[in-house]
């Protein structure tokens, strides 16, 4: 592909931002106060129109409910398009209530489940008033021992409890449904796989797909293999990315390993010029997931949006016919280097030229840096105090 023709597919590429990010998070041992993070919902849609304002490509920001709840949702919404930015996937929270101690909607007790549900009911209508389309599930609901409850009684739970939640889907609004594959259950987990999630969304109709977490994965998955399968099904709903070492870290996106990034995103590129895949990938949600406990939260958010590009620009440049070609022949250091000419391409005078184009720096995190950005939100927020859930108990 030229360098104009990528510049036409880096122009589709839009990233969503977490409200979840913005504020100050940590550790379960402790979490250190950042000058100027966001203290409430609408600082945390703010901050996600500032990143949005300096990259030109984040419209939207994913809220989690009951963390970003407020009285009048269409209110909120409106808050958000007057940042010139509207509300993405809405996160229903199905942890964070004493009740989820043995599970949300798979809980052996049905009144749970009925509890659980009527949350994520609420989510769909929360979605429909703050003009969202999208509902990302994500269930922390799992057993710590063998013994704990039956396996195949608590996937009967999920299917039943998640037809409910299909029903209530309005036409046009998606279900997300997101895997991990331990913690905070450390036996088994209701959703631990890409398998399982693809299952449960095949069970439940097409308005339901799968919803990636690259930091969701044990060490060595081949993530991009996963995300080539979902496509080839029709079963890729979205990401979140964010990039691992070990487990579930949420650093940057593509801050330990930008080359499977672009292994990834790479995939994205060729399925959607491919007919048979074209609107699965058309269609989706490129979110981010991360949680900065060290680093400021704004620029954090801004690298792994450049991050993203970078990556998906590389993708951009594989040369497809020669890669086919060494394919075909079963040339396979040939093919391997087709891809590493295009990894090795320094795509910084390309996006550069993007960004010029959007009217925004050719480094949006040094304009962030540079423009007393940081700073004013500082003087103007000071430092807000926060506790890990594990230094209050
Ligand atoms: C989970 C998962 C979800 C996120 C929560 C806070 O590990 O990644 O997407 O909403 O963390
Ligand atoms: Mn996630
Ligand atoms: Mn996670």
């Amino acid at each position: 592909m030229t360098g104009d023709q990528a510049l036409q597919h880096l122009r589709q590429l839009e990233v969503e931002t977490p409200s979840w990010a913005f504020g100050n998070s940590g550790t379960r041992f402790h979490v250190y106060p950042w000058p100027g993070a966001a203290r409430d919902v609408h600082e945390r849609i703010a901050d996600a129109a500032l990143v949005h304002q300096l990259t030109g490509c984040c419209p939207r920001v994913a809220i989690h409910v009951p963390w970003d709840r407020v009285d009048a949702w269409h209110e909120l919404g409106a808050y958000a398009q007057g940042h010139g930015i509207a509300i993405g996937a809405v996160n229903p929270n199905l942890f964070g209530d004493d009740a989820y101690r043995l599970g949300s909607l798979c809980h052996p007790d049905r009144s749970v489940r009925e509890r659980a549900l009527d949350h994520c009911l609420e989510c769909i209508d929360i979605a429909g008033q703050v003009g969202s389309s999208t509902v990302s599930l994500w269930l922390a609901d799992g057993t710590n021992y063998p013994g704990q409850d039956d396996l195949r009684g608590r996937f009967a739970r999920l299917l039943e409890s998640l037809s409910v939640l299909y029903a209530a889907l309005p036409q046009e609004m998606r279900l997300l449904v997101e895997y991990k594959f331990f913690e905070p259950a450390f036996y088994s987990t209701d959703l631990p796989d890409w398998g399982t999630a693809a299952l449960v969304c095949r069970r439940l109709g097409p308005q339901a797909q799968v919803l990636v977490d690259t930091g969701h994965h044990p060490p060595g998955t081949n993530v991009e293999q996963i995300v080539a399968l979902l496509l080839s099904e029709g079963l890729l709903g979205g990401f979140h990315f964010n990039n691992r070492k070990y487990a579930d870290d949420d650093l940057m996106v593509g801050s330990i390993d930008p080359f499977e990034l672009f292994r990834i995103m790479r995939e994205i590129a060729s399925a959607r010029v491919d007919h048979a895949t074209a609107e699965t990938a058309a269609g989706v949600a490129f979110m981010i997931d991360q949680s900065h406990n060290v680093e400021g939260k704004i620029d954090a958010m801004i690298q792994s949006v450049v991050n993203i590009q970078t990556a998906y620009a590389k993708a951009l440049l594989v040369d497809a016919e020669r890669l086919a070609a060494a394919q075909q022949e079963g040339d396979v250091l040939g093919g391997h280097r087709v891809l590493l000419d295009a990894f090795e391409t320094d795509v910084r005078p390309l996006l550069g030229r993007f960004r010029s184009e959007l009217g925004v720096d050719a480094d949006p995190v040094a304009a962030f840096r540079s423009g007393g950005f940081g700073e004013r939100l500082a003087r103007e927020r000071g430092t807000a105090q926060t506790t890990s859930a594990y230094e209050s108990s």
